[in-house]
């Protein structure tokens, strides 16, 4: 066992001990594309253990040796699914060697080199002396993704988060390995990007939030910076715009796009509607940074199916001619779905609550749902109805040969709240308060209980991708954010990057464990689950939570 998360494909393990890494140890790139990769991982060598190795060193001192090569021994098939920047997956195998006189790290390209040093790490941070050295065991590892697309949609209009707040949550992305950073940039409570001759968009727009949560927006400077944070660790950004349902900040911003079809939605019909959508679609296209943008498509309650087709169609023929290819929620293969398409799939619950939304006996679920989500028990009966219509969706979009990413909520959802206790006492209130209490408690095994490929049955090809989703309706601060999507985000990526049978909880709790003192000295919060053995590093003591 090595306590890498995700598991890497193939490892070779021998002398225990084998190199010291201290401070006087350093990291050389042989290539200059790699100087800043290899600075990168320096800076973050410090914040995850307090140990400063130097950059620099002659081919014959260097501790840590970055590299680019022709060809890999171990080659390994393509990862399945597509690739977040739009063309063939960039190759992100790496071959990691700890040997008694150095470390190296070979890749491909550099996004390889980045992977790799995501592995390395996690040794560092687990083999931590109480000198501060890493005593590294020998070690030989090739590594390859089996999914292109693992990545991470996060809620930033419940509660608005800063471009700082959203840099830690690509560091954690980072350690494992995701690559794809999805925000959710607009919906009833609010709207968080700036876009050009719409400018009532984040004046009366962005205002609000969940409840008397502050406001806020990404200028567009900002967002560029967070692409630019984000390509750096290899990981592109999506921007999603909600559209036509989950509109209610557009409406409250243009009261005159409002028609009567509701208080949160985008008719398609009324005039205005389409030159508002064509013109966001224009300012997605200037700021993402690959071809892919979301547009929305989820729950358009209330919403006639011809109108709700109509407008699908319409953004989608709009961005395709802004050169974009849109991902719609899975609602959207009620449109005229193409092979060209993809959707996002979510409506996945636990069986029992399936259950209980097909039979129609809604008063057990109505008990559930805590008065402070608003969510009004007529309520309940549209959204039965949504999952009723929602059993084909997927089928649907298979048969017309689009592709899918997983985001099922029975277990990609991190806004589930946990079931086992914390061990930290301290934890009780988050423990008991955080989560929507529509979604039963699960614990961290269950939610790891889950393989993608299962999950598309037959049609495997048809995967585009593997996404978590966290919704902040009940998330307020970025603590209670990290404290949702640790543990359970590495998990996700353990199922998203590993190959091979697929890890058992059993033996992952084990790698999950000697992660603890890693996340301590980064000061993330994180849900100290009663079912894991979290380990406390030499210096945990001393290291003041920030
Ligand atoms: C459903 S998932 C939604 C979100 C909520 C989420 C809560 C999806 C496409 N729509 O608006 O925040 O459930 O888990």
């Amino acid at each position: 066992m090595i306590p890498v998360i995700p598991h890497p494909t193939r490892t070779v393990v021998g002398a225990v001990g084998a190199l010291a890494l201290g401070p006087d140890s350093s990291v050389r790139a042989e290539e200059p594309v790699l100087a800043g990769i290899a600075q990168r991982f320096i800076d973050d060598v410090v914040d995850d253990t307090g140990l400063h190795l130097i950059l620099g060193g002659g081919p014959s001192t260097s501790s840590i040796v970055l590299s680019l090569v022709a060809s890999l021994s171990v080659e390994f098939p393509p990862p399945l699914g597509l690739s977040p920047d739009g063309g063939d997956p960039v190759n992100e195998s790496y071959r990691l060697t700890v040997t008694a006189t150095g470390v190296t790290v070979e890749a491909l390209v550099p996004t390889g080199i980045v992977r790799g040093l995501a592995t390395l790490r996690q040794l560092i941070s687990a083999s931590l002396t109480e000198d501060a050295t890493a005593l590294l065991d020998e070690v030989l590892i090739d590594d390859s993704p089996r999914f292109a697309w693992r990545g991470l949609s996060l809620d930033v209009v419940r509660t608005f988060f800063s471009t700082e707040q959203i840099r830690r949550v690509l560091d954690a992305m980072a350690l494992f390995k995701m690559n794809v950073l999805h925000l959710h940039l607009s919906d009833d409570q609010g709207w968080r990007i700036e876009i050009p001759r719409w400018p009532e968009l984040t004046e009366a727009g962005a205002d609000g939030a969940m409840g008397d949560r502050p406001g806020g927006y990404y200028t567009r400077h900002e967002f560029a910076e967070l692409v630019t944070y984000a390509a750096d660790r290899s990981i592109v950004i999506l921007p999603e715009i909600d559209m036509p349902g989950h509109s209610g900040a557009v409406l409250r911003a243009y009261p005159e796009l409002t028609s009567s079809m509701g208080p949160n939605l985008l008719d398609p019909n009324h005039p205005g509607v389409l030159e508002f959508a064509s013109d966001v679609i224009a300012a997605l296209a200037q700021i993402a940074p690959g071809p892919f943008v979301h547009l929305g498509g989820d729950e358009a309650f209330g919403m006639q199916p011809e109108a709700y087709a109509t407008f699908v169609d319409a953004a989608r023929t709009l961005a395709v001619a802004a050169g974009l290819r849109p991902i719609f929620w899975q609602e959207a293969s009620r449109s005229s779905l193409g092979s060209s398409d993809i959707i996002q799939h979510w409506m996945a619950l636990d069986p029992e609550i399936e259950a209980l939304l097909l039979s129609g006996d809604l008063g057990d679920l109505a008990e559930g749902v805590p008065e402070d989500l608003g969510i009004p028990t007529a309520m309940l009966t549209t959204i039965a109805e949504m999952f009723r219509i929602a059993q084909t969706d997927v089928a649907r979009a298979i048969e017309r040969g689009a592709k899918v990413i997983l985001s099922p909520a029975s277990h990609l959802y991190l806004d589930r709240p946990y079931a086992e206790e914390p061990l930290d006492p301290t934890q009780h209130d988050l423990h008991r308060r955080l989560g929507l209490k529509v979604y039963p408690r699960r614990t961290i095994a269950e939610s790891f209980d889950w393989d993608p490929v299962e999950a598309l049955g037959e049609h495997p090809e048809a995967i585009a991708g593997v996404e978590a989703a966290l919704w902040c309706e009940t998330i307020a601060t970025i603590d209670e954010l990290e404290f949702m999507l640790l543990p359970r985000l590495a998990g996700v990526a353990e199922r998203a990057w590993a190959s091979g049978p697929g890890a058992s909880w059993a033996e992952y709790r084990l790698r999950l464990g000697p992660q603890a003192p890693l996340w301590h000295h980064r000061g993330w919060q994180f849900f100290t689950s009663s079912l894991v053995d979290w380990a406390t590093s030499p210096t945990t003591e001393d290291i003041a939570t920030p």
